[in-house]
């Protein structure tokens, strides 16, 4: 049964350097999301993609000796090739130079410009090429880049320009008056204090900059790289002569981005709809920074590790758990080996892997590997069937929130409660004594163990498959594998241990 469209986008990394952690954090995380909204049904729509024009990337080609199409095709594939890796389930990916976005771009520029919201002036100021900021003498510290630290450069050359200071007000009226625009909370705060500082008009072309889509009619200038990477939100959806997508998906429900590029999603994005009349999405959501070992992460301090190096000694999954369990969304977060294994080894390894077996091993000593047929009814297992009923609205609520990190937290709490139903219950004492409670038991604890699969799917897919494997739930079974309510097991299916999901890792085995 449908329930409503789901459009969640990430941004879009330039494809100036190879990914790292904090590319495909955001990444993971929307793929949690996106996972998510489609166990609950909805029709999903997850973007994610390349920005592959600007100073940035045309220097970064000149200084690897190559074109800037040799370049930028040689490292798409590298993000492609990650995403695949971490086992990411986008619908699209947009490469800014397409031609389905380039067009589109050309023609909104164009429109702009009609209107009169963008209008050909003269810029004089700074700019930081890392960031592909334009900055003013006043918003420099100690004459460099605010947002970075590294050197602005001077610029003085004919910009065209968009009247940002014309939508200042109504964005902070739609700040106001939707609280869940911008979050967290924090973010928004500075958001709308950086607006009331107030805002100048801002330049929105580079005047010969041969890496770039030309300005319509006026190909001496190359579209400002931020407003043709921000437009890929919209372009990838055929905006606006592919009208079937767009009005489908149409505003965003989530924009995740990393804190450092709020203002470009909260206050640029906003206005450029605005001038185009076309409704804001329903949520930019800015989460905050990994430092690696605690140290900012950067090529110059050569401490920039590749996820698939993590993903290949110490699976996937463990990988995805670790970074969105580790740190609640929206803050910073420092990753470090000591701690990813801590994790592996206790909440996965002990908490939810030993779990797995024991259940099964249980199953397969007293009932011949087939999960039992509950005889009658007990008192105790009543708790824990509670427990599986609140689980589904706590996670709904963290998720909803985007809380992902404590989302986690509510399934883990649950599958602690599920290894105390165990000790509690003590099957095999009941296998001495009482089998018609024994059954009871063991159903309870193999159903728990398949809600669990599902409550995890959307973060861990590949242990959530491996876990409904074991416990002989056949692919194909769409309502044992996603109806989240309790008693859809079904009696005799027939078990299948296999080997420990989180075999213990020795602290020692950590890289150097
Ligand atoms: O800014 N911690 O691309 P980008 C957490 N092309 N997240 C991090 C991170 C870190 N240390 N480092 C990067 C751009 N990220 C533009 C975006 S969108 C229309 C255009 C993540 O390659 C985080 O999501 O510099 C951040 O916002 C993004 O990568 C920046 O990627």
């Amino acid at each position: 049964m449908g329930k409503g469209s789901f459009y969640l986008t990430t941004p879009i990394y330039y494809v100036n350097d190879v990914p790292h952690i904090g590319h495909s954090y955001t990444t993971i995380a929307a793929d949690a999301l996106a996972r998510y909204e489609r166990l609950k049904g909805r029709d999903v729509f997850f973007l994610t993609g390349t920005d592959e024009h600007g100073q940035k990337i045309h220097r970064a080609a000149h200084a690897s000796n190559e074109t800037p199409e040799a370049l930028v095709n040689r490292v798409v594939e590298r993000y492609k090739f990650m995403w695949k890796g971490l086992s990411i389930s986008n619908d699209d990916f947009i490469r800014t130079t397409e031609l389905r976005h380039t067009r589109r771009v050309q023609k909104i520029f164009q429109r702009l410009l009609e209107k009169g919201d963008i209008y050909l002036g003269e810029y004089e100021g700074w700019y930081c090429v890392p960031c592909e900021s334009f900055w003013t003498a006043g918003q420099l510290t100690g004459g460099n880049c605010p947002e970075c630290g590294r050197t602005a450069e001077r610029l003085k050359e004919a910009n065209y320009f968009f009247k940002l200071s014309k939508y200042r007000n109504r964005i902070l009226e739609h700040i106001d008056s939707n609280p869940q625009f911008i979050q967290p909370e924090s973010r928004r705060n500075e958001l709308r204090n950086r607006l009331l500082a107030g805002v100048d008009d801002i330049s929105v072309s580079r005047q010969a900059l041969p890496w770039g889509i030309p300005v319509p009619m006026d190909p001496g200038h190359t579209i400002y790289v931020w407003i043709d990477a921000l437009l890929n939100y919209i372009t990838a959806l055929g905006y606006d002569d592919e009208t079937e997508k767009f009005n489908r998906y149409w505003p965003a429900d989530v924009h995740l981005i990393g804190k450092e590029i709020l203002w470009f999603h909260g206050a640029i994005w906003p206005a450029v709809l605005m001038a185009l009349d076309v409704p804001l999405p329903k949520k930019v959501f800015a989460h905050g920074w990994w430092t690696i070992e605690g140290q900012k992460i950067s090529k110059s301090l050569g401490n920039v590790i590749d996820p698939l190096k993590i993903t290949e000694q110490y699976g996937v999954d463990a990988y995805r758990y670790f970074v969105l369990r580790e740190v609640p969304f929206g803050m910073d977060g420092n990753f470090s080996y000591t701690m990813l294994i801590h994790r592996i080894n206790s909440d996965l390894g002990n908490d939810l892997g030993n779990l797995l077996m024991r259940s099964l091993t249980m199953i397969e000593k007293y009932f011949d590997g087939k999960v039992p047929s509950p005889q009658g009814t007990r008192e105790e297992g009543i708790d824990l069937v509670e427990d599986a009923a609140r689980l589904e609205a706590e996670v709904d609520d963290e998720m909803e929130a985007l809380q992902l990190s404590l989302a986690l937290e509510a399934i883990w709490e649950f599958i602690a409660r599920t290894n105390k139903y165990i000790e509690e219950s003590k099957p095999w004492v009941l296998a001495k004594n009482d089998r018609s409670a024994l059954s009871i038991t063991l159903y309870n604890v193999a159903e728990a163990l398949r809600l669990i699969s599902i409550y995890i799917s959307p973060f861990m897919p590949q242990t959530s498959q491996e876990m409904f494997c074991q416990l002989g739930i056949p692919e194909e079974d769409h309502i044992q594998r996603s109806e989240r309510c309790w008693g859809r097991l079904r009696p005799l299916t027939k078990t299948k241990k296999g080997k420990a999901l989180f075999p213990r890792i020795e602290v020692s085995a950590q890289p150097v």
